[in-house]
């Protein structure tokens, strides 16, 4: 292989996929980022490991630009990487496949687990609203139903993109009863709720959680009605760079998301605006699960610095000193 070379197909369709959302959801994204990663560490068709490392970390450029706020990018990319060792071209691949293996697994043992702590906080009868769709926030609803707890559902639909639909598809196959709401009668259905129970795509270091837009005000309004506000996010949500005072960037998607260039033009000249995902601060918050626990929003900077430290790297980006 020479000094030009052409990403593997699977990085290339992996990235397209999350770019286009075919791919979506933090978890989601972080797991098939790190199989592409591997699909690319099992194409040993390098020169040298000098020449591996650079495409690896190629590949992760390529991943990492696609979406710029789940945090479970960078770090799958991260964690993937920093595990890149070996002194031959067969050595580095057979790390970074060992590394992508460990990480698919740890990722779907963390679901599970924090998956059982968050069911232990859903009874019998309760109701959960829900927005956007969170594979961490079913796996706690899925475990409640599999220790036989009857719970429903109050299902917001979740403009743009109306992944409630999504939500409301998998609890039906759950079982679980599914009331589907647009989003403006949130507020309006909130005394008929127990909990409720979103997912994350960061967590910064003072426990602000980043999620679909929309979460901010529901929680506001959830405490306001004295509904608790829990969120379902694996460790591998917690971002480690927000420890030295960078913030969380908030993707701005397409208007057309919003509303059609035909109907736009028919309306006149306006300005259309399509934040993809919000903040809400940690005073909103009552609990955020992971798999090493329950804690409350301005402790999980203990779990951060514990889990990743204060030395937060980015090994795909190339450097004088990089190969
Ligand atoms: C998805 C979204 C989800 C989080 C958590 O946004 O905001 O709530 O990513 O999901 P999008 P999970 O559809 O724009 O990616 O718990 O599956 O990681």
């Amino acid at each position: 292989m020479g000094d030009s070379f052409e990403l593997h197909p699977d990085v290339q369709n992996t990235a397209r996929q999350i770019a286009d959302m075919d791919i979506r959801g933090a978890a989601t994204i972080a797991d098939a980022a790190a199989a592409a990663l591997g699909a690319q560490a099992a194409e040993c068709d390098f020169d040298s490991p000098d020449a591996f490392r650079t495409v690896m970390r190629a590949a992760a450029r390529e991943l990492e630009a696609t979406r710029p706020t789940a945090v479970s990018l960078p770090n799958a990319l991260r964690y993937v990487l920093s595990e890149m060792e070996g002194e031959t071209v067969a050595a580095l691949a057979r790390s970074v496949e060992r590394s992508v293996g460990r990480f698919r697994t740890d990722l779907d043992n963390a679901q599970d687990r924090l998956g059982e702590i968050g069911a232990g906080r859903l009874h019998d009868g309760d109701t959960v609203m829900t927005h956007c769709h969170s594979t961490d926030a079913m796996a706690c609803i899925a475990a409640a139903v599999r220790s036989g707890t009857d719970v429903s559902a109050i299902v917001k639909e979740t403009r743009p993109r109306n992944q409630g639909h999504i939500t409301a598809r998998e609890l039906r196959e759950l079982d679980v009863p599914v009331t589907l709401i647009v989003d403006n009668a949130a507020h309006r259905f909130l005394d008929d709720v127990d909990h409720l129970l979103v997912g994350a795509d960061s967590i910064a270091a003072d426990g602000s959680v980043v999620n679909k837009i929309g979460t901010a005000g529901l929680a506001v309004s959830a405490r306001d009605r004295g509904v608790p506000v829990m969120i379902a996010a694996q460790s591998i949500k917690l971002d480690p760079k927000t420890l030295t005072g960078t913030t969380v960037e908030i993707e701005q998607r397409d208007p057309t998301e919003v509303l059609d260039t035909d109907t736009r033009d028919d309306i006149g000249t306006i300005a259309v605006e399509n934040p993809a995902f919000d903040v809400t601060p940690p005073r909103h918050v009552d609990a955020i699960i992971t798999e090493h626990g329950q804690f409350p929003p301005e402790s999980i900077v203990v779990l951060m610095r514990e889990l990743f430290g204060e030395d937060v790297t980015e090994p795909w980006i190339e450097t004088e000193t990089s190969v």
